[in-house]
């Protein structure tokens, strides 16, 4: 029986790794609190594994933002840890309100998540 080329395993290797695609959407926020600092200026700040996927817009003076932006993402694989972390923006450093972290399972899946400072983040992601 003939075994595999070199080349066809790799190919093999090549087109699993290449696919597990990570989507995360729907990325919405309750009752924001930032404490003495009045209606936060929120934005969220998107991490997998060790590589960052960026950050979404500043929604100001909402303490129930929601946001549009999307993030994906070709090399997470499955049981990575997602990372989200909530922001007040403000004149010289911006405060953490809270952090989520998940690890990432395949299929399509919806969480929320209770921040530090108070209030909750809602969002939903697709690993497939
Ligand atoms: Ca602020």
């Amino acid at each position: 029986m003939a075994s595999c080329s070199p080349l066809l395993l790799l190919v093999l290797c090549t087109l699993t790794v290449a696919e597990a695609q990570l989507k995360l959407y729907n990325l919405r926020a309750r009752r924001l609190n930032s404490g003495i600092l009045g209606t936060p200026d929120a934005y969220v700040e998107v991490f997998s594994g060790s590589a960052t996927l960026g950050e979404t817009s500043v929604r100001h003076n909402n303490e129930n933002p929601w946001w549009e932006e999307e993030f994906t993402d070709f090399d997470t694989k499955e049981n990575d840890m997602m990372k989200l972390e909530v922001y007040d923006q403000d004149i010289g450093f911006d405060d953490l309100i809270g952090v989520c972290q998940r690890q990432i399972k395949l299929g399509t899946h919806e969480h929320e998540c209770f921040l530090k400072k108070g209030g909750t983040l809602r969002y939903t992601y697709t690993l497939g």
